[in-house]
Parts: structure tokens; sequence; C-alpha cells
């Protein structure tokens, strides 16, 4: 999808916002570049905005002034002198209503100069913290600044950073002020400072505004701006200025997606995490272990679990071993250069639901294997032995009273004697051991309540566990899912920036136009 810049840039600035409170990027950087350009005329015919920018004392209203020819600027001995912005244009010239605070304005009839607003502003390396504010509020409002110096200070610290980081997005005029106590070789060697800075041949203006000095280049500098105010210059250095914003914001993206670290090293952590968590499982289990078989002696007296909760597996050591794992497992994540704020919110949850998601994990088991006691096989022969225990002293009554019935019958018709003493000894063994080898089975067989307790204990620490590591790379894919989708914005972005910095604008390379702008920006 394309977007013009001020579109994108504030797209930018939504997903960093965002990003930020989430935790994905640990800080949002906007330089003052990637403000967007914000002309104060809206209609298409406008003058050029120049303003004068330095340290303090240099004369930046002092230039003013004599552009003026009547004080309309404050300037003096007092450091720093001017704490309010300066307008100076022809009274032609209809300003709309500014946004911004700390204005004066004046205006002229020079007809020559109608093209052109003159703003003064206060020093840029001022004590005063809120001239720097000023300051950098109105750069998005300028076309060309005018940087002063003075022989003795031609590189302020804070004005020269400006110009390097910022540069590019301007158009730039140089004045060294104070020439009458200047020499040739500062003056060459702020040339050569400008130079190295990115600028090919910079126009630079001798200037000296208490005596008349031979050489005084304030003339020049004033039709300079004067012929630089035409429609095509302004539309240049606005389009020059969008595409260095541009090319800015893509080094911005550029830099937020190397918060989000490899998809090498996500697969890292998830290798890392089941490494880790066989140890700690280990540890876990061994420390459960001995407090088990009391749990089970325990179940096995009182015959029932009395209330949910009753096993008390998850102490104090269990909770710090599994926080120590996640911590590890975010130190990790940190060594693999991912973001670890979003890992850590998931994670921060598993914290406070472990022990709850274990112990109920335990008990389901523990009551599970109480309630069917044996294994499988177990339970089929001790069905199979209960059945016996009933069928088989029916089948051998039924035997006995059917040999009783027909041994009467029998010796009825033979007159022989009727069942002797073996047979209802035999008889009586027989009925006996029928109910009694089945019985004794039974009992023999039936596990106890303390090993059915035991070995559910056993699967529920073991499935316990289980369901807490499944969590754990729960949270881990969760957190892979949000990166995703993170990183698929951002390179929604990356593209529609990419189409914005595919045109450069053209200046003609012997034109004064050339000569302000930054060819090779020193911030990249
Ligand atoms: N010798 C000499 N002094 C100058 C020249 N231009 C200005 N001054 C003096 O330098 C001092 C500071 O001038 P300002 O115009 O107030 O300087 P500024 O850059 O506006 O200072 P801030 O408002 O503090 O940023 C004043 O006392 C001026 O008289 C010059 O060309 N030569
Ligand atoms: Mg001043």
């Amino acid at each position: 999808m394309a977007y013009d810049y001020s579109e994108l840039s504030q797209r930018v600035d939504l997903w960093a916002q965002q990003a930020y409170e989430l935790g994905w990027i640990a800080e949002i950087n906007s330089p003052i570049s990637l403000k967007e350009k914000n002309p104060l005329f809206e209609n298409v015919m406008r003058p050029l905005i120049v303003a004068f920018i330095g340290g303090t004392g240099v004369g930046k209203s002092t230039l003013l002034n004599r552009l003026a020819g009547k004080p309309i600027a404050k300037s003096g001995v007092a450091r720093p002198t001017s704490k309010e912005v300066t307008l100076f244009h022809h009274q032609d010239v209809k300003l709309p209503t500014l946004p911004l605070n700390d204005i004066r304005v004046a205006h002229h009839d020079d007809e020559t100069q109608k093209n052109v607003v003159w703003i003064d502003m206060p020093d840029f390396d001022s004590t005063d913290a809120h001239n720097k504010e000023l300051v950098l509020s109105w750069l998005p409002h300028i076309d060309v600044l005018i940087y002063v110096v003075s022989p003795e200070r031609y590189r302020d610290e804070k004005a020269w950073r400006l110009l390097l980081s910022e540069g590019a997005t301007h158009g730039w005029l140089f004045v060294m002020n104070q020439y009458d106590r200047g020499e040739i070789e500062q003056f060459t060697d702020f040339e050569k400072q400008l130079h190295v800075a990115g600028f090919e041949s910079p126009m630079i203006f001798k200037t000296s505004c208490t005596e008349t000095v031979e050489k005084d280049e304030f003339k020049n500098l004033a039709q300079t701006l004067a012929s630089l105010a035409t429609q095509k210059t302004i539309e240049q250095l606005e389009q020059r200025g969008e595409q260095v914003r541009a090319n800015a914001l893509q080094n911005q993206l550029q830099n937020y997606a190397t918060h989000f670290g490899s998809e090498t090293a996500l697969k890292k952590l998830y290798s890392h995490w089941q490494h880790a968590w066989k140890n700690t499982a280990m540890q876990l289990q061994q420390g459960f272990t001995w407090r088990l078989k009391p749990l089970a002696e325990h179940f096995a007296q009182r015959t029932m679990m009395e209330k949910s909760g009753d096993i008390d597996l998850w102490d104090e050591f269990a909770q710090t071993q599994f926080d120590d794992a996640l911590n590890s497992l975010a130190l990790d994540a940190q060594n693999l250069n991912l973001p670890t704020v979003p890992l850590e919110m998931q994670l921060l949850n598993l914290r406070e639901k472990a022990k709850k998601q274990f112990s109920s994990q335990v008990e389901l088991h523990t009551r599970q294997a109480l309630a069917q006691r044996g294994n499988a096989l177990q339970r089929g022969v001790l069905k199979f032995f209960a059945i016996a225990e009933v069928l088989l002293p029916i089948t051998a009554m039924s035997w006995v009273g059917f040999q009783v019935v027909n041994g009467y019958v029998e010796s009825n018709q033979t007159h022989d004697h009727y069942l002797n003493l073996d047979f209802a000894i035999h008889s009586t063994l027989l009925c006996s051991l029928s109910w009694l080898v089945p019985f004794f089975i039974l009992k023999k067989c039936q596990p106890s309540l303390e090993k059915c307790a035991l070995r559910g204990l056993n699967k529920g620490t073991s499935k316990g566990l289980d369901s807490l590591n499944h969590a754990v790379n729960l949270g881990i894919s969760q957190f892979e899912t949000g990166r995703a989708e993170q990183i698929s914005q951002l390179n929604e972005l990356k593209t529609a920036c990419e189409s914005l910095t595919k045109t450069p604008v053209e200046i003609d390379e012997n034109s004064d136009l050339a000569r302000m702008v930054m060819t090779n920006h020193a911030a990249n």
C-alpha cells in the first residue's frame, strides 16, 4: 500500500509506540529529521523561510537588525540575549496564525525582499533549555538555515552537532560574522570543516556589523537569498527534505528490526529450554520423592481425601526451582538478542499459576488411582476371583446337593446304605475350599490403599511436571506468534518506505542550491 511521507511517519510512530509499550523495542528513537516538514503557508505561492541559527553572541540578532535598518531584535552583551523568535518580512506577506510561542514580528516594504521571511532565533548552545526547545520547534517550518559563527567560535558544540545530524533536511548558508577581528586562516579552517561535514562548496559570507570593513559580504547574503526565493527552489528543498526524511525513516525501521533477533535464535531458545527443563524436572522429582510415601500413608489411614488441596507438594523449594528455570530462560533470550520483556510477560502468568496447575494434576491422578485400584491386569484378575468367590461355592454346593439327592434315590431302589461319612467330609471340604481359595487370593491380590495412593502421586507429579513444561512451551510459542506479527507489520512499513526513497530529487550540480545542501549526509 502506498503512503505519503506524513502518513507513513505517523504509522511508524504508532507502530513504534505500541511496540515500545509491549516491550518489543527498548526505545523509540525519533530524530528531529523524522519530524514532518511543516510549511507555515498552505498555498503554493509562498515565501522562502530563512532563519539565523548558531551559538550565543555570534551576532544573529545584530545581523537581522542590520537587514531591518533598526533594532527589531534584542541584541546585546548579556548571554544569551535573545529568548524569543523575531520574524521580519514584507508587509504584504500574510503570515498564518502560528501555533508557536515567543514571537516578535516586524515588517518592511522592500520589494526585493518580498519573497523571503527572515527569522532570528535564540542561540542553540544555550544553557537555557527553553531556547533550544524553541529552536527545535521552529526547525520543521524553515527552508534555509543561516549558520552564523564568529571567528573565535566557529564550531559551537551543540549547533555543530545539529548541523551534522539534521543538516540534510534543510538548505544551509554560512556567515562568519565579527570578521573585523577574524583571520583568513580561521575562515579557511571553517570552510575545511564544512567540507568534511558534507558541503562540497559551501557559501560562506564574511560579515562585520560594527564597522565598515572593505570585504563585508552582508549585501551578497541578502541578494543570494532574494534570488533563491523562487517556487522551484522551495519545491526542490521540500522534496529533498522529504527524501532525506524517508531515508532516515528507513534507517529507523532497520534499527527497530534489530530488536527482534533471528529465527535461529528463536529455535535455539526452544532447545535451550528443553535442555534446562530436563534438569529442573529431575531436581523437582527428586525433591518430591521423600514426601510421597508419608503422603500415601496419610491417605491409606484416612481412606479418602478430605478436601481439595489436601496434597501440598508444591512447596517453596519447587517454586524457587521453577522460577530459576524461567529466569534462565529469559536470560537465554537476552543472550540470543531476543526481546525479553514480552517473553517475561508470558512467563509471569505461569509463575503465578504453577502451583495450582501442578497440584490439580497430582490430585486428579491420585483420586483416579484410589478410585480404580491397581493396573488393568490386576483389576482383571481381581474381578475374575471376585466372581469365582461366588460361583465356585454355589457350584460346589449344587454338586453336593445333587449327590445327596441322587444317593437317596439310589439307596431306595437298591436298599443299600445311604451316603457315608467320607462323602460328608469331602463335600464339606469341597464347599469350604471353593469359597476359601478365591477369598484368600482376592485378599492377597488386592493392592493396598497406600500403594494405590503412591502410584497416583507418582503419576500425578510426573503429569504435573509435563503440564508445566507444556505451558512454558506454549508461552514461548505465543511469544513467537506475537513476534511474527510485529515483524510482519514492520516489513509492511519498510516496503512502503522503500517506495518513497526510490526516486531521488534532481538538483543542478552548478546551482547555488547544490552548494547549500549536504552531498553526503554525515549522520548516515
Ligand atoms: N566586533 C563585532 N561585534 C559584533 C558584531 N556583530 C555583533 N557584535 C556584538 O556581539 C554581541 C552579541 O550580538 P547579538 O546579535 O546579541 O548576538 P546573538 O547571536 O543574537 O546572541 P544570542 O541572542 O544570545 O543568541 C553584541 O554585543 C554585538 O554588538 C561584529 O560583526 N563585530
Ligand atoms: Mg540574539
